[in-house]
């Protein structure tokens, strides 16, 4: 993504504001002995590291200046997760399992706080690989961690926090898991679980067309005039994904905050739903925009397993012969479905924000916050210099408030 500036470039720039070189004789006392924090130099530079290290010890943090067997938590900054594997391995660490690997906001929101703050998902290293094969990407897929915590997080509702409970529980793969008959799991696990097998095979263009006629034709017996938009990767022009994202809004109306409930209601009594998880909106009218890149959006939307009946493919003649009964073959699949209801102004922010894709995202939030001193989120973009929060009816009209070139959705899978 050329367009967008890299992220090292940004750390740079701070980096020249005048930062004394602070006084390493002073020691302090330390407040907190659970963690021990070891910040990496790579890509960051000794000045900000040097820096960091004494603002951290300063406020009673344990800051190891070497990778030492007590260091518990690594911080990184502007490393993605392969690259601090591959630092670790030139360090002769081998298994990183028993670090936190987390990222620079996590310090700093330990800073802000004043205290350790819990090392929740949105602040660890964790790779994704979205498409394509590199040999960097090849030396990931080889990691222990890496390969276990793949297999955890296959499972809808499994996330990095708990692929970590079972990781230092010393469970490796998912028939490890489904062993230990005392796990306590949630609701959406446990249907994770139960539909594991056709929600981890893809699912085709051709089901997703399937499902928008379903989603559509429901949304639009409730509210007629609602305008329901395939988001995530099939807007990007994949072939096939993991679920099916809709962005539902209404141009005329006030929103709805029913409208999920009865679409989830009439799919129940249909008997297509599997599995739903309905969360309500918590958007403060005129809220500022969150500096986070991860940031999980307030907009009502429902995680939803639904049941997609799939025509039977004509072979009676070989099923009496073979004296199958009809009845018992399985004709339908469990698709993965998220519906997301945004009010009409931030119609075009949640459709930039969840087109994806993530890296995309993140991206352009990093470069709208850096270069631009605005920040972007999925509900509006906020410039703080002027204090004022930029309208769009367009991804369009947003791109032109960056100041960048629009970039279509299927350029958008970086
Ligand atoms: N997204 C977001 N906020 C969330 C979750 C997702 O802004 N809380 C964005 C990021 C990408 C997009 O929405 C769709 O998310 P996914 O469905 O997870 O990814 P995808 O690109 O559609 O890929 P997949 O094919 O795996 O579904
Ligand atoms: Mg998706």
């Amino acid at each position: 993504m050329d367009k967008i500036r890299a992220p090292a470039v940004f750390s740079q720039r701070k980096r020249q504001k005048g930062i004394r070189t602070p006084n390493l004789t002073c020691s302090y006392e330390i407040k907190f002995n659970e963690f021990v924090i070891f910040i990496m130099q790579r890509k960051m530079g000794m000045t900000r590291r040097t820096f960091l290290m004494e603002l951290a010890r300063r406020k009673g943090f344990r800051v190891e200046s070497e990778l030492s067997d007590s260091v518990t938590h690594i911080v990184a900054e502007n490393n993605s997760y392969p690259e601090v594997l591959d630092w670790l391995r030139g360090q002769g660490v081998g298994d990183s399992s028993r670090f936190e690997l987390l990222d620079i906001s996590w310090f700093t929101a330990c800073m802000e706080a004043g205290r350790p703050v819990d090392s929740e998902m949105k602040y660890r290293l964790m790779e994704i690989i979205e498409e394509g094969e590199s040999s960097r990407a090849k030396e990931v897929l080889n990691d222990e961690r890496y390969k276990s915590f793949k297999q955890f997080t296959s499972v809808f509702g499994v996330g990095v926090k708990t692929s970590e409970k079972w990781y230092r529980m010393g469970l490796r793969t998912l028939e490890e898991v489904k062993a230990v008959k005392t796990l306590k799991l949630s609701k959406m696990q446990k249907a994770g679980f139960f539909y594991y097998e056709d929600l981890v095979s893809c699912v085709s263009k051709a089901e997703a067309d399937a499902v928008s006629l379903i989603v559509r034709n429901t949304v639009c017996t409730f509210l007629p005039d609602a305008l329901v938009t395939v988001t995530g990767g099939f807007r990007r022009g994949k072939k096939t994904g993991h679920d099916i994202d809709f962005l539902i809004t209404s141009p005329g109306h006030r929103e709805d905050d029913e409208l999920l409930h009865k679409v989830v209601g009439l799919w129940k009594k249909q008997g297509l739903l599997l599995y739903c998880d309905i969360i309500e909106s918590t958007f403060l009218k005129e809220q500022i925009p969150s500096r986070k890149v991860d940031a999980m959006d307030n907009f009502q939307k429902c995680f939803a397993i639904l049941k997609l009946c799939q025509p039977r493919v004509d072979n009676s003649s070989y099923n009496t012969s073979k004296n199958i009964d009809m009845a018992e073959v399985k004709d339908w699949k469990a698709i993965r479905v998220d519906l997301i209801i945004a009010p009409f102004e931030q119609y075009a922010y949640a459709l930039l924000g969840w087109t994806g894709s993530r890296q995309f995202g993140r991206d352009l939030r990093r470069y709208a916050t850096h270069e631009k001193k605005m920040i972007l989120d999925n509900h509006a973009l906020y410039d703080r210099k002027k204090r004022i929060f930029l309208k769009a009816g367009s991804e369009e009209e947003i791109f032109a408030h960056l100041g960048l070139d629009y970039v279509e959705p299927w350029e958008r899978n970086a």
